[in-house]
């Protein structure tokens, strides 16, 4: 509760911006003998301490998060950058989370790894009166005020374009296999929330099984592999929660004898470089866009929350489907 009496104090005083606020954030004023002998830096040069809580390095996306996020950082003067990879386990992030609490920083990202069992450590950083940003995957949680705000896509409407589109090729009859993403994460949950509720309309369009591959290549691959033993040439559709599992399984496809992209058509999330190769290369037939450049909207976001300006509740991010066709004149363009 504190900083918000030093975020409002800073607003009477008509002071906002990164460097001026890191300026109010000590608390305890030095003693005068003390500043005498060591001179304290002016109240301006004193940076705005942001921590981001990431997930860890997954796949091609997430380490996109993480340069857009820090390139921005390093361009705007007053701003400190601490980061914490979380290597995909919540119970790091926590860590993380806490010591960022203790260490009294400015304002804290988190890109949460699954969205339950946040309360505890998000109501820390609430009663120290530190803002938390959610970035890129959700919470659920009961109290909505345990965070300040969430910049994100909306992956339902992902995993929906992603089942029309597939719907639209195959005349609504297709058996698929699905490769989710990590198990209780916003992404994982709602694209094939999304995709469900497209193939709901198609009686024909069947999900022969579906299990997760974490985000990862790897993961994707080894699934792909067990699919393939299990079902064979039943398989006339992958959909992929992310990129970096497609070309994992387009990879376990190739093993098999199969062409991924005629024999097997390929759909998955994302939009990274990799899969506009893949596109290309005729292996991957579409991928649904999730843009991982937050840096910018981010820091705006921030700098606001620091001013006491008021800020959504949510930010979407609005998201489009790429086909192999463009895929040859748009890559060079690609920032990601
Ligand atoms: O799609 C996937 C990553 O949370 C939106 O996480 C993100 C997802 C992204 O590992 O590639």
């Amino acid at each position: 509760m504190q900083r918000r009496v030093r975020l409002g104090l800073l607003i009477v005083l008509g002071l906002s911006g990164f460097a001026a606020v890191g300026a109010c954030r000590r608390e305890t004023p030095a003693a005068p003998e003390d500043t005498s002998a060591t001179p304290s830096p002016s109240p301006a040069s004193r940076p705005l301490t942001v921590a981001f809580v990431q997930v860890g390095a997954e796949s091609a996306w997430r380490t996109a998060e993480t340069r857009s996020i820090q390139t921005e950082a390093g361009k705007r003067p007053g701003i400190e950058l601490k980061f914490f990879d979380a290597q995909q386990k919540q119970e790091n992030q926590i860590r993380g989370l806490k010591s960022f609490v203790a260490q009294d920083v400015d304002v804290i990202v988190l890109a949460p790894v699954v969205e339950t069992g946040w309360e505890p450590a998000l109501r820390e950083a609430k009663e120290a009166g530190i803002p938390v940003v959610l970035v890129d995957r959700g919470v659920n949680v009961t109290d909505e005020s345990l965070y300040t705000t969430l910049i994100a896509s909306d992956f339902v409407e992902e995993g929906r374009i992603a089942g029309r589109w597939l719907a639209e090729k195959t005349g609504g009859k297709c058996s698929i296999v699905e490769l989710q993403g990590t198990v209780g994460a916003a992404p994982a949950i709602d694209r094939k929330k999304g995709f469900e509720e497209i193939i709901a309309q198609h009686p024909e369009m069947k999900i022969i099984k579906s299990q997760s591959g974490d985000f990862t290549r790897a993961g994707g691959k080894q699934v792909m592999e067990a699919f393939i033993k299990a079902e064979g040439r039943n398989i006339q559709a992958v959909y992929a929660h992310n990129d970096d599992m497609a070309i994992g399984a387009i990879q376990a496809l190739k093993d098999a004898g199969m062409k991924p992209g005629q024999d097997v058509l390929v759909i998955s999330i994302d939009a990274v470089r990799a899969a506009f190769e893949a596109m290309i290369a005729g292996e991957l037939n579409a991928t649904v866009e999730c843009s991982p450049l937050f840096g910018p909207l981010l820091f705006d976001t921030i700098a606001k929350i620091v001013a006491g300006e008021p800020v959504p509740k949510k930010i979407i991010n609005q998201d489009r489907l790429f086909e192999p066709h463009e895929a040859a004149a748009l890559i060079d363009s690609r920032e990601y």
